[in-house]
């Protein structure tokens, strides 16, 4: 049992674009990585729900900006399209590439990026172009390294250590180990959350 209550969950809208984005002026936090990473199953874990967002096997199924409320009126959850799906080349690539960028310049209320690592991929070349994009756009972001559980221990701790350096010293607001399997997590996760959403409420 958690020792905090976790926040209500409910969808709100899906949308290609932020001038389509809820109108009421509450703070958001973007999920953002590579598809197939576990960005829906992230946000599926926090709330404790299991299917509030689409997850799947197949990269490429969050395709829009889904729109979550989050605590009645704490603000929203953006699950955001993954970056870096092969099969869709070209355009539709770049389109993807666009919205999020798009998103991460306009959103009016951004609190904070939770930006998603795979523990056994680490940082990759799209991830950090997405840093780059954070850092541009004076976005706070956070890194949640995911699937812990894929990994023993001693593997997850290295690999954790050795992402904390570089991600700090990229302006990471810390650098938190979770997996969407057994939860473990949550907690830090969700203190980093609320603290965004009371910062910008
Ligand atoms: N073992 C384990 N599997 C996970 C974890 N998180 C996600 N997965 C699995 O990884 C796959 C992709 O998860 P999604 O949450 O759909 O990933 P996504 O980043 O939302 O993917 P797109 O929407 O396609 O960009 C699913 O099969 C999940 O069950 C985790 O922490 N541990
Ligand atoms: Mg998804």
């Amino acid at each position: 049992m958690p020792r905090f209550t976790i926040p209500t969950a409910e969808f709100v809208l899906s949308c290609p674009d932020v001038a389509r984005a809820p109108r009421r002026p509450l703070p958001e936090i973007a999920f953002a990585g590579r598809s197939n990473v576990g960005k829906s199953s992230l946000i599926n874990s926090l709330t404790q729900r299991k299917n509030l967002a689409l997850t799947s096997r197949t990269p490429g199924k969050t395709r829009l900006l889904n729109y979550f409320l989050i605590g009645g009126d704490l603000g929203y959850f953006v699950d955001l399209p993954g970056y870096g799906y092969a099969k869709v080349g070209g355009d539709t690539l770049r389109e993807w590439g666009r919205a999020l960028e798009n998103y991460l310049r306009d959103c009016p209320r951004l609190a904070l990026v939770v930006v998603i690592l795979d523990v056994r991929r680490g940082l990759t070349s799209l991830d950090e172009q997405m840093l780059d994009a954070c850092l541009v756009y004076r976005r706070p972001w956070l890194a949640v390294i995911t699937k812990s559980d894929k990994l023993a221990a001693q593997a997850r701790n290295h690999a954790v250590n050795s992402l904390s350096g570089p991600l700090i010293s990229r302006g990471a607001r810390a650098v938190l180990p979770y997996s969407s399997l057994t939860h473990d997590g949550r907690e830090i996760v969700w203190e980093q959350l609320l603290s965004a959403f009371r910062e910008n409420s």
